[in-house]
């Protein structure tokens, strides 16, 4: 949980509305018809790209942020809720929103030229103003704005052009200007009172029936904050799917279905979702629709590693882009995506088609992998090129057949248009592989070594041991997470495991010990209530309480008691909970001192 990127409040109602689908049975429509087979052709594209746009662009990027000269917190497009912007007033910006740059293939081309193979745009976001020629309402760009062109069509036209897929988010269950759509938080004008379920017939259904039958080929329809969607409700989507056969859906209709994927957002899981086709979606700086005066951008390099991170753990990144009311993306955006796109160019095939890699932990990067008849051909991402030219691949066992890396093409040009590489030798160090590489890292980011290897895959557990003073730390990132909601939580300042909201999760450790005893334990914790809770090993237990830091991002060590290891070997700690009162807790790490 990091409460500080928006309220705790919005952060439980969301992650209520986006975890409900997790715990519910398959699709029955889709369990029915397909096969694994076929649904594995139907995924193929999907898997194999890893990497697509998406873009939040409708009408709260005319306030960009800020209503009556006061700077709204919060993400950009949700400025109407926010704010708490009445209906009628609302409407008065589709008058200003006339994003005359818009110039589609430009847009797609910026996509493409960063590698990515598929774009998502919110065809209608929650404040319900169709970004497409709407004949369901008048609530849309080509009726309630200046602008009378369907942005959509022109989109669709170039991705088709350039060879790019094209998806549509649709906010199906909350909109703030029909009445009966669903509010988060509640509704605060009485022009959205009404019934729901008539919302849903007279105008979701008809737009996503006028999504999918007017656009062409519709490659994924990305649901969002299902609020209120009963099954029945949802149900009334699912016939409309048939009009695009291959569609790929996101698991956010609600009403029980879980969908093709699963979409961790703004997070990137720490072990992936090893049996779910999974999507991290993301934005670039803290917002998904336009603020003008949100500058707090990722890096490229961060976004390049977020990227084989999520590759790493078999999962797609989907980036997002938040265009002006001009219809242009930020060129702080653009120029992210350029270096991208220059580092994907290079390095695109240790991304694309690939699968997650076969190691726990890289302590240098991470790693993708493409299996064939004859083995497999690893390709390590060094995110630090280590200084004495030795890369070590911990545990690998098999036969290597070749190690390169990618030269540089300009400086060595082949004639029949191969890429030049330049051959590595191998070597075996205990039960190490060790790579011996150039002095300098070909790439400042992320340089990739491919290791093609001999036969099925194998990796021996290396398993976390002991330092010279008998003391060892397990950090969260090690950490085996056991239950549905609990979970490692990465990236930005997040180092911990988090949304322990249920007391029957759990946390395990596995780690050697070489040097049994008795051990003295602290924790990293951060919580803003005191839960109990126990740490194990075997048999024995020390019973602890969190310590109140008053902020889930707030951690603060504390000394749990004395735990006594009598044998060697590999040994289990776990974290429990103890379910009586249960406060949930933030936990960065465990450190086992031997007492003396
Ligand atoms: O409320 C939306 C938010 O505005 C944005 O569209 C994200 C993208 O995944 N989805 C919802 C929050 O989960």
């Amino acid at each position: 949980m990091n409460p500080r990127k928006s309220t705790i409040r919005m952060t439980l109602i969301l992650a209520a509305c986006l975890l409900a689908p997790a715990a519910v049975p398959a699709d029955p429509m889709a369990a029915e018809k397909e096969t694994p087979a076929q649904r594995d052709a139907r995924m193929k594209w999907w898997r194999d790209a890893r990497f697509g746009m998406f873009i939040h662009w409708g009408v709260y990027s005319v306030p960009a942020g800020t209503y009556h000269g006061k700077q709204i917190g919060g993400i950009g497009e949700w400025i109407m809720n926010t704010g708490k912007i009445p209906v009628a007033e609302y409407r008065q910006f589709a008058r200003q929103f006339n994003p005359v740059k818009f110039d589609a293939d430009q847009w797609v081309r910026t996509a493409k030229n960063a590698g990515m193979k598929y774009i998502v745009i919110t065809s209608k976001h929650h404040d319900g103003f169709g970004m497409f020629d709407s004949k369901a309402t008048g609530w849309c760009i080509t009726k309630a704005s200046p602008f009378k062109r369907d942005p959509l069509k022109e989109l669709a036209a170039a991705c088709r052009r350039e060879g790019i897929k094209l998806g549509f988010y649709y906010s199906h269950a909350q909109d703030w200007n029909h009445p009966g759509g669903a509010a988060i938080g509640g509704r605060w004008d009485k022009a959205q009172e009404g019934s729901m379920d008539e919302y849903i017939e007279k105008i979701a259904v008809p737009q996503v029936r006028e999504l999918l039958t007017g656009y062409g080929p519709i490659a994924v329809l990305w649901w969002d904050t299902p609020m209120d969607m009963t099954r029945q409700r949802a149900e009334k989507f699912l016939p409309l799917l048939k009009l695009q056969p291959g569609i790929v859906i996101n698991d956010r209709l609600g009403g029980g279905f879980p969908g093709d994927t699963n979409t961790p957002e703004q997070e990137i899981p720490a072990t992936g979702y090893p049996n779910r086709d999974w999507e991290t979606c993301m934005t670039m700086n803290d917002t998904w629709g336009y603020k003008s005066y949100d500058h707090n951008w990722k890096s490229p390099e961060t976004l390049i590693h977020n990227l084989v991170d999520i590759a790493s753990k078999g999962g797609n990144y989907l980036l997002n882009v938040g265009p002006t009311s001009e219809g242009l993306i930020p060129a702080a955006s653009v120029q992210r995506l350029k270096e991208v796109g220059r580092w994907m160019h290079r390095n695109g095939e240790a991304i694309y088609g690939t699968t997650a890699s076969p190691f726990k932990k890289l302590a240098w990067g991470r790693a993708t992998k493409k299996l064939d008849a004859s083995g497999a051909t690893l390709y390590l991402h060094v995110f630090q090129w280590p200084a004495d030219g030795r890369l070590v691949v911990p545990g690998l066992k098999n036969e290597v057949e070749a190690a390169w890396v990618w030269a540089d093409a300009e400086e060595k040009p082949l004639p029949n248009g191969d890429r030049p590489i330049d051959m590595l030798e191998t070597e075996r160090s205990g039960d190490d592989l060790v790579v011996s590489v150039p002095a300098k890292a070909p790439d400042p980011f992320a340089s990739v070594v491919v290791l093609k290897v001999k036969g099925t895959l194998k990796i021996e557990g290396v398993v976390a041991g002991q330092a010279a003073d008998g003391s060892i730390r397990l950090p969260a990132s090690d950490a085996i997470c056991h239950g549905e909601q609990i979970r490692y939580e990465s990236g930005g300042d997040r180092d911990n495991i988090g949304f322990w909201l249920d007391p029957g999760d759990w946390a395990e450790w596995q780690f050697m010990m070489k040097q049994p005893g008795v051990f003295a334990v602290t924790a990293e914790i951060a919580a803003l209530g005191r839960g109990r809770f126990l740490v194990g090993v075997g048999d024995k237990q020390v019973a602890a309480e969190s310590p109140v830091t008053g902020d889930y991002g707030k951690f603060t060590t504390v000394a749990l008691g004395k735990i006594e290891i009598p044998a060697a070997g590999k040994t289990s700690l776990a974290v429990k909970a103890v379910r009586e009162g249960w406060q949930p807790l933030n936990l960065k790490s465990i450190t086992l001192t031997p007492v003396k």
